[in-house]
């Protein structure tokens, strides 16, 4: 067997998916409204007009999902809980049903020998905290989701000892709420604040949020476990690998870091010029050297979603660097605006964010894929060699992380099946495995089988 990129027998090759995109059963057992239910009900909203009532109706097919993940020989398996399933107004009583739920569903992977990673938030607010308090424009949110992350890890603790407290934090806070009109893009919770500064105060809730949460989920776990957040930045890579080049990517990863989440999560301070800037342009809200310590809470596992990145070189300006912009004709996947491919991403984003911040915990790469306009062949096949080609080459970046040194334990292909693609409702498909949205019908795609093959040979084929 050729010995070509090969992973350590520990490295955790793995799938994502998160509740609202796959379970559906959104008023079922119990369950709460999220944010999105109710957003994705107003027209328009969604570009399809689809809304994630049903999904995958992973809830009630969950176990033949697990057999077929096991089937591919997928062993790591990153999924969210859904806030509102297990409180459902957010901050009132439990809901028995919700919790039973995850518990049948972790039992479910353990006995087919794969291992969980939780993540507690990824983007369905309980709407009933949305109409209490504005939801994560209001420091009381903190308190709330720190308290269901300690039921949540009380209860499956004992079965699960990797999590992620929150989802890419900028998608709902930063995006999903707006100053004067509500704009085309717009995500949930779809609030409106007063000033920008209101605006960046969700950010500071969110991180709040997830410092308090590690410290409940280490409180409540019964085990040593792995806590850490799934961040989203646009990765950078050096245009040629020329000491200048990676030099003018480091000033700019540096420059480009979103201070209030990567910076102060990681340092506990923020860029002084941020600061200036927000402070005269008057976008900051107050920050105290005690929040900064709160959102500092040491973890032990940062999440970086990767799917694309921007090309940086060296210039002779102020700043030391240039972004290079894509030419036109630049491979780009699935029409999303934004996925465009850039494989080494995977290794720069790993390598500066080791580099700029001395981080000495372990990195896995919480998401990584793209999306492509699958159709069934002739021969009854969903031949997806583009997904094929974007995937081999993103594991070979990644790879070359883990032959280098750095500490890049993971890697969570998004995603294990087609689902809720958010604003583009169901058209946009990232599954390894098909879904027919009519019929429920799981298809294999031929990236399934490539990433299988990839896992039994432990090596990028
Ligand atoms: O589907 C999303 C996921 O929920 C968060 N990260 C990006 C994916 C693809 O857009």
């Amino acid at each position: 067997m050729s010995q070509s990129y090969c992973f350590p027998d520990t490295f955790r090759f793995g799938t994502a998916t998160a509740a609202h995109q796959i379970e559906g059963a959104w008023d079922e057992d119990g369950k709460g409204p999220s944010a999105w239910d109710v957003c994705a009900r107003q027209p328009g909203f969604v570009r399809t007009g689809d809304t994630g009532a049903v999904a995958c109706d992973h809830y009630h097919r969950w176990e033949a999902d697990l057999d077929l993940m096991a089937a591919l020989g997928i062993k790591h398996y990153r999924f969210s809980v859904a806030w509102p399933r297990v409180i459902p107004d957010g901050n009132g009583a439990v809901n028995e049903a919700g919790l039973a739920f995850y518990e049948r569903l972790v039992d479910g992977m353990l006995a087919r020998g794969i291992t969980p990673m939780i993540t507690l938030f990824h983007w369905d607010t309980p709407q009933a905290l949305v109409d209490q308090y504005g939801a994560w424009t209001s420091r009381r949110i903190v308190d709330d989701f720190a308290r269901y992350a300690g039921i949540v890890v009380a209860r499956l603790g004992d079965r699960c000892s990797d999590w992620v407290t929150l989802n890419e934090v900028a998608c709902f806070t930063e995006w999903g709420h707006y100053v004067g009109r509500p704009y085309e893009g717009l995500n949930a919770p779809a609030v409106q604040v007063a000033s920008a500064a209101e605006r960046t105060q969700t950010v500071l809730h969110a991180m709040l949020a997830h410092g308090a949460a590690v410290r409940a989920i280490r409180a409540a776990s019964p085990q040593p476990c792995r806590v850490g957040w799934a961040h989203n930045e646009g990765a950078l890579v050096p245009v040629t690998e020329s000491e200048a080049d990676v030099a003018a990517a480091k000033a700019a990863f540096v420059e480009a870091s979103s201070p209030l989440k990567l910076h102060a999560a990681l340092t506990g301070s923020l860029p002084d010029d941020w600061v200036a800037r927000g402070e005269r342009d008057g976008w900051l809200p107050p920050i105290s050297d005690e929040d900064l310590a709160a959102i500092a809470e040491p973890i032990d596992q940062l999440g970086l979603n990767v799917y694309s990145a921007g090309y940086v070189r060296a210039a002779d300006n102020a700043r030391g660097y240039e972004q290079v912009a894509l030419p036109k004709a630049y491979p780009e996947f699935g029409g999303m605006g934004w996925l465009n491919f850039v494989p080494e991403s995977l290794y720069w984003h790993c390598r500066l964010t080791c580099e700029v911040f001395n981080f000495a915990g372990e990195i896995v790469i919480s998401e990584n894929g793209c999306c492509c306009a699958d159709s069934f062949s002739r021969d009854g096949r969903i031949n997806d060699l583009d997904r094929i080609m974007y995937l081999r080459q993103s594991l070979k970046g990644v790879q070359r992380a883990v032959a280098e040194g750095l500490p890049l334990t993971g890697y969570y292909l998004w995603s294990f099946m087609d689902n809720f693609e958010w604003l583009h409702g169901y058209d946009k498909r990232f599954g390894l495995v098909h879904v027919d949205f009519a019929t429920q019908v799981r298809t294999p795609k031929e990236s399934a089988r490539w990433y299988a093959e990839t896992i039994r040979q432990r090596r990028v084929v």
